[in-house]
């Protein structure tokens, strides 16, 4: 089995080819997104064994989708194709240097993936790696995805160790009929939870920081909270270990929260310290904030491990 099993709707990304908004951008380059997938791209190219399992459309966006998952070395055998719905895709520019706000235009109401449920997924794959990947983008695309991923948090014998990045991604929640406090059940099921405490804020209203968000949420064994460049804290039994950023100037936010996930999984499956899953995370995170596209490509290992190594003063 995989290291790694991710879900989750992919999308073509299509990014200005010139800097601006998107009413004046007359032209895009194509690239991939989707932050289940991503996870998985980079923990490819970073030489673990993950899997992406989804639903795209039987058209040519599907295609590029399953190829260039592929091409990351991502095992996509259990992408199913939906004859009927079509590859979502989305829109959005590079974000403001200073803000890091960009604009998102999706398109993908009705998509392939959007119709994913218990019923018309391999459970079984879901359940076949060591560490099962899930975001909260999922539970709010349809009552199905809702249904599955609730499948997938609950409590059940031999299970992978479930982990659950809250991407509370304010655009898709207006059409669903739960809101965003979903996630916080959602989270509960889960072994290990990244969250990003503006996230805790906007999708909970919890404005007492990472301890409170902690207190909110006692079940997973590992709780993550992000604070951007404030750093980030994670509880665990032993009790709460805060790790600083390293100063980066920032290119593009997009991506840098599964680029995180990513170093700090892979850190987890090498059995490292609380601490140095945190630095990983800050340090795949600082490279996908410095690249324009949704994925970019991990440190090697050697030269992460140097890197983390450093004294946390040495960072900023
Ligand atoms: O995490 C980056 C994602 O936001 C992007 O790749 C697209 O999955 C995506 C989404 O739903 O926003």
């Amino acid at each position: 089995g995989a290291d790694v099993v991710a879900l989750g709707e992919s999308m073509v990304t299509f990014r200005p080819s010139v800097p601006g908004r998107l009413a004046d951008v007359p032209s895009f380059d194509r690239g991939i997104g989707g932050a289940e997938s991503n996870v998985a791209c980079v923990l490819a190219a970073a030489g673990h064994r993950s899997a992406w399992v989804s639903r795209v459309g039987a058209d040519g966006f599907g295609d590029h989708l399953v190829e260039a998952i592929g091409a990351y070395g991502v095992d996509t055998s259990a992408v199913r194709r939906d004859l009927h719905r079509p590859t979502g895709i989305y829109f959005r520019t590079a974000g403001d240097r200073a803000t890091a706000a960009h604009e998102v235009a999706y398109y993908r109401a009705g998509s392939a993936a959007s119709a994913m449920s218990t019923a018309n997924l391999d459970l079984d794959a879901l359940r076949s790696g060591r560490i099962l990947h899930l975001s909260g983008i999922t539970a709010a695309l349809s009552a199905g995805c809702l249904d599955l991923l609730r499948e997938l948090t609950a409590p059940r014998a031999g299970r992978p160790l479930v982990s659950f990045d809250v991407n509370y991604r304010p655009g898709l929640w207006s059409g669903s009929a739960e809101g965003p406090g979903v996630l916080l059940e959602l989270a509960r099921g889960a072994d290990i939870v990244f969250v990003g405490d503006d996230e805790a804020e906007d999708a909970w209203g919890i404005t007492g920081g990472p301890d409170a968000i902690r207190a909110a949420l006692p079940e997973p064994a590992l709780l993550v909270v992000k604070r951007g460049a404030d750093g980030a804290i994670a509880y665990d039994a032993d009790g709460r270990h805060e790790e600083p950023s390293p100063r980066v100037d920032v290119v593009a936010a997009v991506g840098a929260g599964d680029a995180f996930a990513a170093g700090f999984l892979s850190a987890t499956l090498r059995e490292l310290p609380v601490a140095e899953r945190l630095r990983h995370g800050h340090l795949w995170a600082a490279v996908a904030l410095t690249e324009p596209g949704d994925l970019a490509a991990p440190p090697s290992r050697a030269r992460a491990d140097r890197l983390v190594g450093l004294d946390a003063a040495q960072w900023g």
